[in-house]
Protein backbone atom coordinates (compact mmCIF):
# COMPACT_ATOMS: atom_id res chain seq x y z
CA UNK A 1 0.00 0.00 0.00
CA UNK A 2 1.13 3.84 -0.92
CA UNK A 3 0.96 4.88 2.51
CA UNK A 4 3.11 2.57 4.15
CA UNK A 5 5.83 3.09 1.25
CA UNK A 6 8.70 5.55 2.88
CA UNK A 7 8.47 8.61 2.04
CA UNK A 8 11.47 10.91 0.33
CA UNK A 9 11.78 14.27 -1.00
CA UNK A 10 13.74 14.42 -4.22
CA UNK A 11 15.82 17.33 -4.43
CA UNK A 12 16.85 18.85 -8.50
CA UNK A 13 15.98 17.50 -12.09
CA UNK A 14 13.63 14.37 -11.70
CA UNK A 15 16.08 12.28 -13.35
CA UNK A 16 15.14 9.12 -14.79
CA UNK A 17 17.46 6.40 -13.39
CA UNK A 18 16.28 8.19 -9.70
CA UNK A 19 12.53 7.96 -10.64
CA UNK A 20 12.23 4.63 -11.64
CA UNK A 21 14.80 3.22 -9.37
CA UNK A 22 13.07 4.56 -6.46
CA UNK A 23 9.40 4.89 -6.97
CA UNK A 24 8.45 1.20 -6.71
CA UNK A 25 9.88 1.71 -3.34
CA UNK A 26 9.21 4.83 -2.00
CA UNK A 27 6.53 7.66 -2.29
CA UNK A 28 8.57 10.71 -4.35
CA UNK A 29 7.85 14.22 -3.26
CA UNK A 30 9.77 15.79 -6.47
CA UNK A 31 10.11 19.70 -4.96
CA UNK A 32 11.69 20.34 -8.51
CA UNK A 33 7.91 20.09 -9.81
CA UNK A 34 5.82 22.22 -6.75
CA UNK A 35 4.57 25.03 -7.62
CA UNK A 36 5.05 26.76 -4.40
CA UNK A 37 8.20 24.75 -2.82
CA UNK A 38 7.73 26.41 0.78
CA UNK A 39 4.25 25.28 0.66
CA UNK A 40 5.11 21.98 -0.69
CA UNK A 41 7.58 21.29 1.75
CA UNK A 42 5.61 22.10 4.27
CA UNK A 43 3.02 19.49 3.71
CA UNK A 44 4.79 16.61 3.59
CA UNK A 45 7.80 18.16 5.99
CA UNK A 46 6.35 15.93 9.18
CA UNK A 47 6.81 12.59 6.82
CA UNK A 48 9.78 12.85 5.33
CA UNK A 49 12.13 10.12 6.17
CA UNK A 50 15.08 10.60 2.87
CA UNK A 51 16.80 13.29 0.86
CA UNK A 52 17.68 12.06 -2.82
CA UNK A 53 19.66 15.15 -4.40
CA UNK A 54 19.89 14.99 -7.57
CA UNK A 55 22.67 17.49 -8.32
CA UNK A 56 25.09 19.43 -5.29
CA UNK A 57 23.64 23.20 -5.22
CA UNK A 58 21.08 23.18 -3.17
CA UNK A 59 22.15 23.79 0.63
CA UNK A 60 21.33 20.87 2.69
CA UNK A 61 21.76 22.85 6.36
CA UNK A 62 20.49 22.00 9.79
CA UNK A 63 17.90 24.28 10.19
CA UNK A 64 16.75 23.07 7.09
CA UNK A 65 17.23 19.72 8.32
CA UNK A 66 15.51 19.96 11.45
CA UNK A 67 12.69 20.99 9.67
CA UNK A 68 12.18 17.13 8.80
CA UNK A 69 11.57 15.22 12.66
CA UNK A 70 11.84 11.75 10.31
CA UNK A 71 14.45 12.05 8.23
CA UNK A 72 16.75 9.39 8.37
CA UNK A 73 18.90 10.14 5.29
CA UNK A 74 20.15 12.48 2.92
CA UNK A 75 21.93 10.48 -0.58
CA UNK A 76 23.59 13.21 -2.16
CA UNK A 77 24.66 13.13 -6.00
CA UNK A 78 28.27 13.29 -6.64
CA UNK A 79 31.67 12.59 -4.51
CA UNK A 80 31.60 16.35 -3.14
CA UNK A 81 29.33 17.24 -0.59
CA UNK A 82 29.76 20.27 0.41
CA UNK A 83 26.45 21.44 0.20
CA UNK A 84 25.47 19.04 3.17
CA UNK A 85 25.68 20.43 6.79
CA UNK A 86 27.35 16.55 7.35
CA UNK A 87 28.68 17.04 10.73
CA UNK A 88 25.02 18.27 12.10
CA UNK A 89 23.87 15.07 10.26
CA UNK A 90 25.92 13.17 12.38
CA UNK A 91 25.49 14.38 15.44
CA UNK A 92 21.68 14.16 15.07
CA UNK A 93 21.58 10.48 13.97
CA UNK A 94 21.01 11.23 9.97
CA UNK A 95 23.17 9.46 7.04
CA UNK A 96 24.69 11.44 4.54
CA UNK A 97 26.03 9.43 1.15
CA UNK A 98 27.89 10.23 -1.26
CA UNK A 99 28.91 8.91 -4.82
CA UNK A 100 32.47 7.84 -4.62
CA UNK A 101 34.43 5.57 -6.87
CA UNK A 102 31.91 5.17 -9.89
CA UNK A 103 33.63 8.91 -11.44
CA UNK A 104 36.93 8.47 -10.39
CA UNK A 105 38.41 7.45 -13.78
CA UNK A 106 36.07 9.98 -15.76
CA UNK A 107 37.09 12.67 -13.52
CA UNK A 108 40.92 11.79 -14.00
CA UNK A 109 40.07 11.72 -17.76
CA UNK A 110 38.93 14.80 -18.03
CA UNK A 111 41.66 16.66 -15.40
CA UNK A 112 43.91 14.81 -17.90
CA UNK A 113 42.02 17.12 -20.84
CA UNK A 114 42.36 19.86 -19.27
CA UNK A 115 45.70 19.97 -18.55
CA UNK A 116 46.82 18.83 -21.45
CA UNK A 117 44.26 21.99 -23.08
CA UNK A 118 45.85 24.69 -21.05
CA UNK A 119 49.12 23.44 -21.44
CA UNK A 120 49.43 23.00 -25.07
CA UNK A 121 46.59 25.54 -26.04
CA UNK A 122 44.41 23.19 -27.87
CA UNK A 123 41.20 25.06 -27.74
CA UNK A 124 42.53 28.37 -28.59
CA UNK A 125 44.53 26.33 -31.57
CA UNK A 126 41.50 24.63 -32.40
CA UNK A 127 39.43 28.70 -32.54
CA UNK A 128 42.58 29.59 -34.59
CA UNK A 129 41.54 27.50 -37.46
CA UNK A 130 37.89 27.82 -37.42
CA UNK A 131 38.31 31.49 -37.97
CA UNK A 132 40.35 30.41 -40.67
CA UNK A 133 43.86 32.22 -39.66
CA UNK A 134 45.88 28.77 -40.23
CA UNK A 135 45.88 29.49 -44.28
CA UNK A 136 47.41 33.09 -43.39
CA UNK A 137 50.46 31.87 -40.93
CA UNK A 138 50.69 28.54 -38.89
CA UNK A 139 49.28 28.45 -34.92
CA UNK A 140 52.47 29.77 -32.64
CA UNK A 141 54.66 27.22 -30.87
CA UNK A 142 53.33 27.16 -27.61
CA UNK A 143 55.26 28.52 -24.77
CA UNK A 144 54.53 25.53 -22.60
CA UNK A 145 54.75 21.74 -22.89
CA UNK A 146 53.74 18.86 -20.43
CA UNK A 147 57.59 17.82 -20.82
CA UNK A 148 59.50 19.45 -18.67
CA UNK A 149 57.03 20.02 -15.80
CA UNK A 150 56.09 18.31 -12.46
CA UNK A 151 53.02 18.07 -11.43
CA UNK A 152 51.77 18.94 -8.01
CA UNK A 153 48.09 17.58 -7.14
CA UNK A 154 46.87 18.91 -4.27
CA UNK A 155 44.71 16.48 -2.62
CA UNK A 156 45.44 12.62 -2.89
CA UNK A 157 42.17 11.07 -2.56
CA UNK A 158 40.61 8.50 -4.43
CA UNK A 159 40.47 10.95 -7.56
CA UNK A 160 43.58 12.19 -6.86
CA UNK A 161 45.49 8.72 -6.91
CA UNK A 162 44.01 8.53 -10.73
CA UNK A 163 45.30 10.92 -11.94
CA UNK A 164 48.54 10.56 -10.60
CA UNK A 165 48.58 7.09 -12.15
CA UNK A 166 47.78 8.83 -15.46
CA UNK A 167 50.50 11.35 -15.02
CA UNK A 168 52.79 8.33 -14.20
CA UNK A 169 52.21 6.82 -17.68
CA UNK A 170 52.94 10.22 -19.59
CA UNK A 171 55.81 10.38 -17.91
CA UNK A 172 55.16 13.42 -16.01
CA UNK A 173 56.66 13.27 -12.07
CA UNK A 174 54.01 13.59 -9.68
CA UNK A 175 54.50 14.97 -5.89
CA UNK A 176 51.31 16.04 -3.65
CA UNK A 177 50.10 18.03 -0.99
CA UNK A 178 47.34 17.06 1.43
CA UNK A 179 47.28 17.60 5.56
CA UNK A 180 49.13 13.83 6.27
CA UNK A 181 50.79 11.86 4.12
CA UNK A 182 48.88 9.21 2.20
CA UNK A 183 49.39 5.57 2.98
CA UNK A 184 50.47 3.22 0.55
CA UNK A 185 51.21 6.55 -2.05
CA UNK A 186 55.12 6.85 -2.66
CA UNK A 187 55.13 10.43 -4.45
CA UNK A 188 56.77 12.44 -2.25
CA UNK A 189 54.59 14.43 0.07
CA UNK A 190 54.64 18.52 1.22
CA UNK A 191 53.08 18.88 4.83
CA UNK A 192 53.29 22.97 3.10
CA UNK A 193 51.18 23.92 0.15
CA UNK A 194 53.50 27.16 -0.17
CA UNK A 195 56.79 24.73 -0.46
CA UNK A 196 54.95 22.30 -3.15
CA UNK A 197 53.92 25.35 -4.93
CA UNK A 198 57.51 26.88 -5.40
CA UNK A 199 58.84 23.35 -6.42
CA UNK A 200 56.58 22.35 -8.66
CA UNK A 201 55.06 24.23 -11.86
CA UNK A 202 51.86 22.86 -12.63
CA UNK A 203 49.50 22.95 -9.43
CA UNK A 204 46.26 20.31 -9.83
CA UNK A 205 43.58 20.71 -7.10
CA UNK A 206 41.29 17.97 -7.01
CA UNK A 207 40.12 17.79 -2.80
CA UNK A 208 37.13 18.05 -1.42
CA UNK A 209 35.56 21.91 -1.03
CA UNK A 210 33.87 23.39 1.89
CA UNK A 211 34.81 25.46 5.48
CA UNK A 212 38.34 23.65 5.93
CA UNK A 213 40.09 24.17 2.27
CA UNK A 214 38.20 27.40 1.50
CA UNK A 215 40.56 30.14 -0.56
CA UNK A 216 43.90 27.44 0.58
CA UNK A 217 44.87 28.08 -2.91
CA UNK A 218 45.58 31.95 -2.26
CA UNK A 219 47.97 34.90 -3.50
CA UNK A 220 50.58 33.39 -1.79
CA UNK A 221 50.72 29.63 -3.10
CA UNK A 222 49.72 31.37 -6.98
CA UNK A 223 53.46 33.28 -6.12
CA UNK A 224 55.09 30.65 -5.09
CA UNK A 225 53.88 28.78 -8.29
CA UNK A 226 55.25 31.76 -10.34
CA UNK A 227 55.20 33.20 -13.64
CA UNK A 228 55.72 29.98 -15.29
CA UNK A 229 53.45 27.99 -13.39
CA UNK A 230 50.11 26.46 -14.59
CA UNK A 231 46.82 25.99 -12.04
CA UNK A 232 44.16 23.58 -13.12
CA UNK A 233 41.09 23.32 -11.32
CA UNK A 234 39.44 19.80 -10.95
CA UNK A 235 38.15 20.29 -7.30
CA UNK A 236 35.37 23.10 -6.00
CA UNK A 237 35.52 26.82 -7.28
CA UNK A 238 35.54 27.36 -3.53
CA UNK A 239 39.18 25.94 -3.02
CA UNK A 240 41.03 28.96 -4.60
CA UNK A 241 40.70 32.69 -4.01
CA UNK A 242 38.90 33.93 -7.04
CA UNK A 243 39.66 36.90 -6.98
CA UNK A 244 43.44 36.49 -6.31
CA UNK A 245 43.96 33.99 -9.52
CA UNK A 246 42.22 36.50 -11.78
CA UNK A 247 44.78 39.03 -10.60
CA UNK A 248 47.58 36.36 -10.61
CA UNK A 249 46.33 36.04 -14.17
CA UNK A 250 46.12 39.41 -15.57
CA UNK A 251 49.59 40.29 -13.93
CA UNK A 252 50.80 37.86 -15.89
CA UNK A 253 52.13 36.67 -11.96
CA UNK A 254 51.52 32.75 -13.18
CA UNK A 255 51.13 31.99 -16.93
CA UNK A 256 47.85 29.80 -17.18
CA UNK A 257 45.22 28.29 -15.98
CA UNK A 258 42.26 25.28 -16.44
CA UNK A 259 39.71 25.59 -14.16
CA UNK A 260 36.27 23.23 -14.21
CA UNK A 261 35.18 24.65 -11.35
CA UNK A 262 34.21 28.21 -10.21
CA UNK A 263 32.93 29.78 -6.72
CA UNK A 264 29.41 31.13 -8.26
CA UNK A 265 28.64 28.39 -10.62
CA UNK A 266 26.96 28.39 -13.48
CA UNK A 267 28.40 32.19 -13.47
CA UNK A 268 31.71 32.26 -14.46
CA UNK A 269 33.68 36.21 -14.03
CA UNK A 270 33.81 37.83 -17.24
CA UNK A 271 37.54 38.40 -16.74
CA UNK A 272 38.49 34.92 -17.00
CA UNK A 273 35.99 34.90 -20.01
CA UNK A 274 38.21 37.56 -21.74
CA UNK A 275 41.71 35.93 -21.01
CA UNK A 276 43.38 33.70 -23.63
CA UNK A 277 45.45 32.18 -21.29
CA UNK A 278 42.97 30.50 -19.28
CA UNK A 279 40.94 27.19 -20.55
CA UNK A 280 37.34 27.16 -18.84
CA UNK A 281 34.94 23.61 -18.66
CA UNK A 282 31.29 24.05 -17.30
CA UNK A 283 31.51 21.66 -14.83
CA UNK A 284 31.54 18.41 -16.84
CA UNK A 285 34.58 16.61 -14.65
CA UNK A 286 31.95 13.75 -14.47
CA UNK A 287 29.69 14.59 -17.00
CA UNK A 288 29.28 11.63 -19.41
CA UNK A 289 26.20 9.69 -19.45
CA UNK A 290 27.75 6.25 -18.62
CA UNK A 291 29.07 8.01 -15.36
CA UNK A 292 26.24 10.52 -14.33
CA UNK A 293 24.22 7.64 -14.69
CA UNK A 294 26.14 5.18 -12.58
CA UNK A 295 26.53 7.88 -9.91
CA UNK A 296 22.42 7.98 -9.63
CA UNK A 297 21.89 4.47 -9.04
CA UNK A 298 24.58 4.81 -6.31
CA UNK A 299 21.97 7.34 -4.93
CA UNK A 300 18.90 5.02 -5.42
CA UNK A 301 21.09 1.88 -3.81
CA UNK A 302 22.02 3.98 -1.07
CA UNK A 303 17.94 4.91 -0.41
CA UNK A 304 17.06 1.33 -1.70
CA UNK A 305 19.99 -0.30 0.95
CA UNK A 306 18.40 1.80 4.20
CA UNK A 307 14.66 1.33 3.46
CA UNK A 308 15.44 -2.46 3.35
CA UNK A 309 16.76 -2.38 6.81
CA UNK A 310 20.62 -2.81 5.43
CA UNK A 311 23.75 -0.78 6.24
CA UNK A 312 24.07 2.74 3.21
CA UNK A 313 26.56 1.62 1.00
CA UNK A 314 28.86 4.39 0.80
CA UNK A 315 28.40 6.97 4.17
CA UNK A 316 30.72 9.87 4.58
CA UNK A 317 33.04 9.78 7.49
CA UNK A 318 30.96 12.30 9.38
CA UNK A 319 28.03 9.87 9.61
CA UNK A 320 29.19 6.19 10.04
CA UNK A 321 26.56 3.67 10.52
CA UNK A 322 25.18 3.03 12.70
CA UNK A 323 24.08 6.65 13.15
CA UNK A 324 23.52 8.37 16.68
CA UNK A 325 19.72 8.34 17.98
CA UNK A 326 18.18 11.15 16.31
CA UNK A 327 18.51 14.58 18.49
CA UNK A 328 16.60 17.47 17.29
C1 LIG B 1 29.26 16.67 -10.36
C2 LIG B 1 31.22 16.69 -8.77
O1 LIG B 1 29.37 17.24 -11.62
O2 LIG B 1 30.97 14.60 -7.80
C3 LIG B 1 31.22 15.77 -7.63
O3 LIG B 1 31.50 16.20 -6.51
O4 LIG B 1 31.71 17.77 -8.70
C4 LIG B 1 30.66 16.28 -10.06
O5 LIG B 1 30.82 14.95 -10.28
C5 LIG B 1 28.62 17.65 -9.49
O6 LIG B 1 28.34 17.04 -8.28
C6 LIG B 1 27.37 18.19 -10.15
O7 LIG B 1 26.71 19.05 -9.34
Amino acid sequence: MAADKPEVLLIGATKPVMVEGLSPVVTLHKLAEAKDQEAFLAQIAPRVRGIAIAYTSNRIDGPFMSRLPKLEIVASFGVGYDHIDARWAGEHGIIVTNTPDVLNEEVADTALGLLLCTVRELPQSERYLRAGKWPEIAYPLTKATLRDRTVGVVGMGRIGRAIARRLEAFGVPVVYHSRNPQPGVNYKHYPNLVEMARDVDILLAILPGGASTKNLINAQVLDALGPDGIFINMARGSVVDEPALIKALQEKRIMAAGLDVFANEPNVPKELIAMENVVLFPHVGSGSVHTRRAMDQLVVDNILAWFAGKPPLTPVPETPYPPKQRAS
